[in-house]
């Protein structure tokens, strides 16, 4: 097995500090993903963001912009990766929200702030806990760029970071060594590693078995409305041409003109050339984008009189890496007068009134049937009422029938304040699977299968949590049966509270800055009393409270801390009808250094970190009879190491 994926890792001037290997998690929809540059002034867990003045000296922003996503292109042209360009809505990085798709921001987000002096960058892979800092890098603000470090260099590096790529140690030629180089593209072996996780890029489903090439073999695009045809493609290669047909009706009182329009801001960083030809061959509209921070194109033309036969050909236009990648293309026949509608790039979840609420008539979702590490399984449901289950049928193609794998699941909300949701996992006999909550947060809900089995059917139930802000909205639910080390908490404290009563304060020491993962459980109780957490910094201000109920899966809370001394309080809710325990798990996802260190005085260790020096009661699933810890050090969890943590149905 391979180290549990961690969260984040960082990119140094010098050498290599021999960090664990961390990686290997692909992204769960990486056709589908996107990157926004955060304006300055937007929150890091560093304070506050300062890319366009760091960068700024280096060259206009257009300039420094299209190096950064040269960078991130230069990868995703291997593989089905697509990287839509949006705005960046200015929540602090790290906000409760979805780790792909989110509407407010890219899931990759460009930020710079103060790092420590001997790291030029750091960057976040997807993490199964579903955190929006996930594919977030941050450029050391104190550090110049474009003189002395060239940024498409550091970015081509920390790319590789984003999409789950550790530190390349076998001595071949890499662009992610773990020291600063400069670099002009990738190596060999970087590709390879890059489609062991995401595969070699798929032709679009026009192309069919001879492809599209030619004028001789075009594609017909499908109607989507009576007066739109659109196809949703992909120019997969420098070579690939995609071209396409179609029929304009006779000029008659309600045709004005033929608009075809190229569709890929936000959806890919390719740079299209458009050119329309009717039925003799000649180029009637043409257009071309060499811009990937904008590369829509539209096109006008009259048909005349009689309309016509006409032909669409789509190539790259930049004649480098922004030559590849998705796009949709429509053909609208608009009336006097009439409006284009904008091309949507949203993906919506789908209904399934009830047809899918119970066991026995569970969709199936098909498995990823390549040789590749992609997700098994991805789809997008909708909640759509309160009482809406949707089930899942997943199983894995990826190992030999009765080998041991971990089964991850997240579920988080699509929309802007989203369905809080929740899973359920049953085996093929139809019991219940126990589950450890990797979070269950605001719209986001993860979990894993410790002991699956591949080769066996697994159903997954999604539905409003109890106690949900909102019970209803759309949701992305993302299944992974792996052989990565899971994830481990550490217990840290248990105890029990009384009714109305708090705790006396804990301390929590945290030997080095980095972003945690906290857990709080509450059991032994009568279902539905509380207890709440507060944990307050050495100031006596308040960081963060959690609040879990007897019955209901523990609550998490993903927080950067820096080092230094916490104060945690546990209050049993004044309604709680007795008392009740409660159990605290931690696990850092963030390594040693990074991605968000300060400390430059404590290197990682090339062994592995100690355990935490308290309470840790054991091999038991439950834990809420030891008394309470009045102090534990938290320094980093060791990897395999018994948790303790609450197992949940
Ligand atoms: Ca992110
Ligand atoms: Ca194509
Ligand atoms: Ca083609
Ligand atoms: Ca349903
Ligand atoms: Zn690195």
């Amino acid at each position: 097995m391979t180290p549990a994926p961690k969260i984040g890792s960082s990119f140094e001037y010098l050498e290599d500090r021999a960090l664990p290997s961390t990686f290997g998690v692909p992204w769960a929809d990486p056709e589908h993903l996107t990157l926004s540059f955060v304006n300055d002034g937007t929150q890091t867990p560093l304070g506050a963001s300062s890319l366009a003045q760091l960068l700024g000296s280096s060259g206009t922003s257009a300039e420094w912009k299209r190096e950064i996503l040269r960078a991130f292109q230069t990868w995703a042209v291997n593989a089905n990766i697509n990287i839509g360009l949006v705005s960046d809505g200015g929540q602090a990085l790290g906000a409760v929200g979805a780790v792909q798709g989110d509407t407010r921001f890219g899931d990759i987000r460009i930020a710079a702030a103060g790092l420590s002096p001997d790291v030029l960058a750091s960057a976040a892979p997807f993490s199964f806990t579903g955190s929006t800092l996930s594919g977030d890098v941050v450029l050391n603000a104190n550090v110049p760029f474009g003189s002395v470090y060239d940024l498409y260099s550091v970015l081509l590096h920390e790319a590789g970071h984003v999409f789950g790529l550790d530190h390349e140690h076998d001595g071949h030629a890499s662009a992610i060594h773990a020291g600063y180089e400069y670099q002009t593209g990738l190596s060999a072996e970087d590709i390879e590693h890059l489609q062991e996780l995401y595969g070699t890029r798929t032709p679009d489903a026009f192309e069919g078995t001879g492809g599209n090439n030619t004028a001789a073999r075009a594609s017909a695009i499908p109607r989507n409305s009576v007066t739109q045809l659109l196809a949703t493609a992909d120019i997969s290669s420098p070579s690939d041409v995609d071209y396409y047909k179609f029929t304009a009706p006779a000029l008659t009182s309600w045709l004005s003109n033929v608009t075809v329009r190229l569709k890929a801001a936000g959806l890919s960083l390719l740079t299209a050339k458009v050119t329309v030809y009717d039925a003799a061959g000649r180029a009637v509209a043409s257009g071309a984008s060499t811009d990937p921070l904008s590369n829509d194109i539209t096109l006008t033309f009259n048909p005349g009189l009689l309309g016509g036969n006409y032909t669409i050909k789509v190539e790259g236009a930049s004649g480098d890496v922004f030559d590849v990648g998705g796009y949709k293309l429509a053909v609208d026949f608009l009336s006097i007068g009439g409006a284009l509608s904008p091309i949507t790039t949203a993906l919506t979840g789908v209904l399934d009134g009830h047809t899918d609420d119970v066991l026995a008539s569970a969709r199936v979702l098909q498995a990823n049937t390549g040789a590749d590490a992609r997700f098994d399984a991805v789809y997008r449901g909708v909640i759509e009422d309160r009482f809406d289950v949707d089930t899942y049928k997943v199983r894995t193609r990826g190992f030999a029938p009765g080998d041991a794998v971990t089964l991850n699941v997240l579920v988080w909300a699509l929309d802007a304040n989203g369905v809080d949701p929740r899973v359920r996992v049953f085996d093929a006999a139809g019991s219940a699977v126990a589950f450890q909550v990797l979070s269950n947060d605001r719209g986001l809900f993860s979990v894993q299968v410790l002991n699956a089995v591949a080769g066996q059917d697994y159903y997954i139930q999604v539905s409003a949590r109890e106690g949900a802000a909102k019970t209803t909205g759309g949701y992305f639910i993302a299944a992974d049966f792996n052989q990565l080390s899971p994830l481990v908490f550490d217990a840290v404290a248990s105890g029990t509270t009384a009714p109305g009563a708090a705790t006396a304060g804990e301390t929590l020491q945290l030997d080095e800055a980095g972003v945690f993962q906290f857990a709080l459980g509450a059991q032994a109780g009568a279902a539905g009393d509380a207890v709440t957490m507060t944990v307050y910094d050495e100031d006596g201000n308040v960081v963060f409270v959690l609040t879990a109920r007897v019955g209901q899966p523990p609550v998490t809370a993903t927080k950067y801390l820096t080092a230094g001394k916490y104060t945690v309080r546990y209050a049993g809710a004044t309604t709680n009808k007795g008392a009740v325990g409660y159990g605290l798990f931690m696990t850092q996802l963030s390594q040693g250094v990074g991605p968000y260190a300060t400390s430059t005085s404590a290197p990682a260790t090339s062994t592995a970190p100690s355990r935490p020096t308290t309470p840790s009661s054991s091999s038991s699933g439950t834990s809420t009879s030891a008394s309470p810890s009045p102090s534990y050090t938290y320094t980093s969890s060791s990897p395999g190491q018994s948790a303790g943590y609450y197992y949940t149905y």
